[in-house]
Order: C-alpha cells, then sequence, then structure tokens
C-alpha cells in the first residue's frame, strides 16, 4: 500500500479552515511576543526521526505477544510501513536497521524503495544480545565484555558486519547498546568486564570509517539485574573518550534510574560534544518504551529544552541522530509512531518558543520566578497549529492519526498481508 498526495489532501479539506484560523490566531500571538513564527515551523519541517525496523509490529512481552494483524515480514514491508507513516507525518524520514533481524537479500532493490519513500538509511545497530543462528559462540555471559577471547572476537567481528553492512545503504552511524553484565553480586569482576569491553570497542572504532560515528548506548539494568557494564552517561561517555573523536554517548530516555535529571545529561553531554544519538520513549517504571510524551511530557520538554540550547550554541556538538526506541502491546504500531513523532514534535516546537536572551537576562539576575515563568509559559502554550502547518507545508496530514484512520491503512494491510502475521525481530 502506498498513500497518494491527492488522498491526504482530500483528508485534509475538511479541516482546513478551521486550522487556517488556529494558525493565524497562534501566530499573531506568538509574533507579538517576539517569536519567529516562520523560522520554528521551518525548523519542524526539517526535523526528522529515525523508526526503528523493529517497532513496527506489535510489542509484546515474556508473558505473551498479541498480533496486531497486517504486521510487516520483511525488510522491504518494514520500509513500506515507514513510508506511510512518513506520507502522512513527514517526520519520519529516515529508518534505524538492526543487524542481523533485517539484513537486506538486494541492497540495490531496498534502496531504490527507501529512495522513492524519501526515508535515508540513519544508524545502524548490533546485536550481541542475542545468540545468532549458527553462530559459534554463546553471548550467555556478555559480548564484548565476556572473560573468553573467542567470544570477544566474534562480538567484534559482527559489530564490523553490521559497519559494512550499513555503509552499503548509506548509514553513517553505528549504535552499540550492550546486554552485558551480572546477575549476582560476585559473578564478574567489575574492571576486568571493563576494560575487555574497552579494548574490544577500541577495536570496533578502527573499522569505523572515517565519516562514520560510533554511538555507545547505556543502561543501568536489564536484562542483567545486579550490573550493567556500561550502567550510566559517566561509563558510556568515558568509553567514548577512550575510542575517539568519532565516537559519542547515546541517551535513551528510558535508561535512567527514577528520577535522574536527563535534561542535565544532555546538556553535559552536548557541551563536551559528546552526545551523538538520541532514543525517545517514555516510561514510568524503567525501560517501559512507552509512546513518547504519554507519561511524563513536562520532562519531554525540559530536554527539548536543553537539546536546542545545545543545537544553537555547541558547535562542538554533532547533529543528532534521533530516534524513537518503543514498542507497545495494546496498541497498532503505526498509530503508537504517530503519536510519538507528534509529542516530539510537540516537545520540540514548545523549546523552540523559549526566549534564550530573555531567560539569559532572568538568570542572571537571579530572577527564580521569571525563569520558572518563561519556561512554563512556552510549555503551556498549544503548539499543535505549529505542527500542523509543518504538515501542511510538507504535503502531509493535517492530523495523521486521523488521516490514517479515514484511509483505512490497517484495513488495507491485513488485506494485503494476511490477519495472521508475525513482525520479525523483537
Ligand atoms: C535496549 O534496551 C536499547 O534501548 C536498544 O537501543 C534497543 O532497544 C535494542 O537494540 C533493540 O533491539
Ligand atoms: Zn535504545
Ligand atoms: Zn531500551
Amino acid at each position: 500500500m502506498k498513500i497518494e498526495q491527492n488522498h491526504i489532501q482530500d483528508t485534509n479539506k475538511s479541516g482546513l479552515q478551521s486550522h487556517k484560523e488556529n494558525f493565524d490566531f497562534l501566530a499573531n500571538n506568538l509574533s507579538k511576543k517576539g517569536a519567529n513564527v516562520e523560522a520554528i515551523v521551518s525548523k519542524l519541517k526539517d526535523f526528522q526521526v529515525a523508526i526503528p525496523s523493529w517497532a513496527l509490529g506489535a510489542g509484546g512481552t515474556r508473558f505473551g505477544r498479541f498480533s496486531f494483524y497486517g504486521e510487516p515480514s520483511s525488510l522491504e514491508q518494514k520500509i513500506q510501513d515507514i513510508g506511510l507513516i512518513h506520507s502522512l507525518t513527514q517526520t519520519a524520514g529516515a529508518v534505524s536497521l538492526h543487524i542481523p533481524w533485517d539484513i537486506p537479500q538486494d541492497y540495490a532493490a531496498v534502496k531504490d524503495l527507501a529512495n522513492g519513500l524519501n526515508i535515508k538509511f540513519d544508524a545502524v545497530n548490533s546485536n550481541t544480545f542475542q545468540d545468532q543462528k549458527d553462530a559459534k559462540e554463546t553471548y550467555k555471559y556478555g559480548s564484548l565484555s565476556n572473560t573468553s577471547e573467542a567470544v570477544r572476537q566474534q562480538a567484534i567481528q559482527h559489530n564490523l558486519d553490521v559497519i559494512n553492512i550499513g555503509n552499503k545503504l548509506g548509514s553513517k552511524s553505528l549504535t552499540v547498546w550492550l546486554a552485558d553484565g551480572s546477575c549476582f553480586p560476585g559473578q564478574t569482576n567489575f574492571q576486568t568486564a571493563l576494560q575487555h569491553t574497552e579494548n574490544s570497542l577500541k577495536d570496533i572504532y578502527k573499522g569505523l570509517p572515517d565519516d562514520w560515528s560510533m554511538l555507545i548506548e547505556y543502561k543501568p539494568y536489564e536484562p542483567n539485574f545486579y550490573s550493567t557494564v556500561i550502567q550510566d552517561w559517566g561509563t558510556s561517555f568515558m568509553l567514548a573518550n577512550a575510542c575517539g573523536e568519532k565516537a559519542y554517548s547515546l541517551v535513551d530516555l528510558g535508561h535512567h534510574l527514577p528520577n535522574s535529571n536527563i535534561e542535565q545529561i544532555v546538556s553535559v553531554l552536548m557541551l563536551k560534544g559528546k552526545l551523538g544519538g538520541f532514543h525517545f520513549n517514555d516510561s514510568k517504571y524503567g525501560d517501559d518504551d512507552l509512546t513518547v510524551g504519554s507519561i511524563k511530557p513536562y520532562a519531554l520538554f525540559l530536554i527539548f529544552n536543553e537539546l536546542v540550547y545545545g543545537m544553537q550554541n555547541n558547535p562542538q556538538n554533532p547533529d543528532l541522530a534521533w530516534m524513537i526506541d518503543a514498542s507497545h502491546n495494546v496498541k497498532d504500531p503505526l498509530e503508537d509512531l504517530i503519536q510519538s513523532l507528534e509529542a516530539i514534535q510537540e516537545a520540540y516546537a514548545k523549546a523552540l518558543l523559549v526566549d534564550q536572551a530573555e531567560l539569559k537576562a532572568a538568570q542572571l539576575n537571579n530572577d527564580v520566578v521569571k525563569c520558572q515563568e518563561i519556561l512554563q509559559d512556552a510549555y503551556r502554550t498549544d503548539v499543535r497549529p505549529l505542527l500542523a502547518e509543518a504538515r501542511r507545508l510538507a504535503g502531509g496530514a493535517l492530523s495523521p492519526i486521523n488521516a490514517y484512520r479515514a484511509l483505512g491503512v490497517r484495513d488495507t494491510l491485513i488485506e494485503e498481508r494476511g490477519k495472521h502475521t508475525v513482525a520479525t525481530g523483537l
């Protein structure tokens, strides 16, 4: 299935007049406050977030998995699904592949397909947290940190293979997330595990093309429940520094202990030029991978406020690889992704509304109340007409969810692919 431009325009028709009124009203008010509305809308239009190939099927837990029907069963179908949400939102112009779940059979065909849908290949993800079919060594007791040299070599080689695959598709970064750690005190030697990990990462780094970056993800626990080798941003930052200038930390919103000040982590990493990638999701308890903005939208806004500040003030930090890293048990995965994209754009738009000069002046005066007023005034603004306008200008839907339903996308996918489908991957 492909969504044609004229179908999107048809679904937009009935809402166009009221959108125009809402947008003009908001734009007027914001302009009076000194905001450059045109610049904000154009920034929203340019902001693209990668969709990971594992987010397109219904998720699940060890307690069960319920199909949503019509799920993609090949890499081509996954890219087609991203094409569908991209045509409606104009925000999902990239895919992040997971190897070995998504090894292309025919590279030229996969590239052509993505090209035709305006989808780029973002970071490629390696997988050393599962044993692969016919693999000689097992990752049961770790991969890059394993006490066995043969296991470490196999995991290093896998990462080099992933770089090679990504290179053929035009990717420019490798994301390394390790499940390595221990479940019980005494099970591993912390120092040895970290040292092995550092050396292994350095070996992978040696195989990184010049124009590539390596993104090192951290996570405090799960699947290991006592210790994780790369447990926090400090460890990831240290490893990135040890590897070299093309290595960066990657922040996943779900990978922090409760109440961590993620916006401060983002800010420090950007100051040091070491924030390379970002995984969006939301959570109540741990790495819940819920829809972005569904639980803590204010925290998301505060994080975006630091991201925007960093993008404007930290030329030492590279452009970030943005990705949604979510999974869901009870929603249509495509609707879930549309909601996540909307929440990301909303937080970004609100952060763009913060008057940085005014905030700085209030900070210099130690006017604590004023500082809070400035942030909350931006946060409380209903920016949805700005998002809709950015989408409209780019040829997308005024309301992607409504259009998705009106166009009967899921029903068509079920017709095409059948009811009893199982997506590959997680
Ligand atoms: C795992 O918790 C991490 O968030 C990874 O980024 C990602 O979810 C994993 O690589 C998926 O396979
Ligand atoms: Zn992640
Ligand atoms: Zn995660």
